[in-house]
């Protein structure tokens, strides 16, 4: 029997971080773990390239030019942070972000990690980058090496 677990480890890597600028006081935030994650396991900061988009319905957009581009990454990112409002505008913006984030990744030939926040209230995005329970940013990008090394043994 062959078991395979990807392991954490960045050298070598180059990494696209796709981050949208709406909610920027979280998504700062998720930047902020992410980075830390990478650079902890051996990815180098000009290894990186951090793309800003206008929201979080543009990550995916981004995400197909990028699939298209001739650059070499071993795996993305994606950050960003939508919170629900007064309207239903909310759910629209959450699920065609994530079903775009999920298409992009089934179609990858390399690990799409999904590090949207999708919360009911500030104080919850808040929460998950980085305040009470953990930083989101730094799980997806944990995540994300770990799949960068486990495609390695298919
Ligand atoms: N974009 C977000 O990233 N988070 C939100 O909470 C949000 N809300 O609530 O509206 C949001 N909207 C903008 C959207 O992502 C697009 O940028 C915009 O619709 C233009 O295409």
């Amino acid at each position: 029997m062959k078991i395979f677990e990807g392991k954490f480890d960045g050298k070598g890597k180059s990494v696209a971080i796709v981050i949208s600028k709406f909610n920027s006081a979280i998504t700062e935030k998720l930047l902020g773990g992410a980075l830390d994650a990478l650079e902890r396991h051996g990815i180098v900061k000009t290894d990186i390239s951090v793309y800003w988009v206008p929201g979080a319905f543009e990550i995916p957009v981004f995400l197909s030019h990028l699939a298209r581009s001739e650059k070499k990454i071993d795996g993305i990112l994606t950050l960003g942070a939508v919170i629900r409002g007064e309207t239903p505008h909310f759910d629209y913006i959450a699920a065609e972000t994530t079903k775009g984030i999920a298409s992009a990744a089934m179609k990858s030939s390399i690990p799409i990690s999904y590090g949207v926040l999708t919360c009911d209230t500030l104080d919850q995005a808040m929460d998950r980058a980085g305040a009470k329970s953990g930083n989101k940013g730094f799980e997806a990008a944990m995540s994300l090496l770990e799949m960068m090394d486990l495609l390695k043994n298919i």
